[in-house]
């Protein structure tokens, strides 16, 4: 499948501790179902401290690394891959602003986050990282075609 933009587009898209927690994941599905987009995979995993270093390497000098990395790995998280037209944009537009304070009204992270780091899911970026991180979890065994 192509990294561009447009058809078959995909990307990875994590409910996290706090979003299981809370009992968001079905809010969380029906809003990608609402909104036509096509989920290919699904598993419900719990990370372990190293795995969720591996997951967040690109943010390994950040202050807050060790603080994410305890937080994504403290209960089982939901990992989907998402399909469609602009998928990675699309997600990351219901997602909201990594800090809930500035995302916009209606998105998931103004809805429910607690915080810039308890802030329910995960959307990948760029069709590179989305790619990598659908690796990182699944297979192509796994993908729904
Ligand atoms: P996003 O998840 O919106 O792609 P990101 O890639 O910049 O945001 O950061 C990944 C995660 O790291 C983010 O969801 C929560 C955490 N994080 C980011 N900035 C933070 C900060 N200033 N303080 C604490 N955690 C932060
Ligand atoms: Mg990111």
């Amino acid at each position: 499948m192509s990294g561009e933009g447009g058809r078959g587009e995909r990307t990875l898209s994590i409910v996290k501790p706090d979003g299981v927690r809370k009992g968001l994941i079905g809010e969380v599905i029906r809003r990608f179902e609402k909104e036509g987009i096509r989920i290919s995979a699904m598993r419900m995993i719990r990370l372990t401290r190293g795995e969720a270093e591996g997951f967040y390497a690109v943010h390994r000098d950040r202050p807050f690394f060790g603080s994410l990395t305890e937080f994504i790995s403290s209960g089982p998280v939901v990992v989907m891959v998402l399909e469609g037209d602009d998928v990675i944009a699309r997600n990351r537009r219901l997602m909201g602003a990594t800090d809930p304070k500035k995302a916009d009204k209606g998105t998931i992270r103004a809805d429910f986050a607690h915080n810039v780091e308890q802030n329910i899911v995960h959307g990948s970026d760029a069709p590179e990282t989305a790619e990598t991180e659908i690796r990182y979890f699944f297979s192509d065994l796994d993908l729904v075609r």
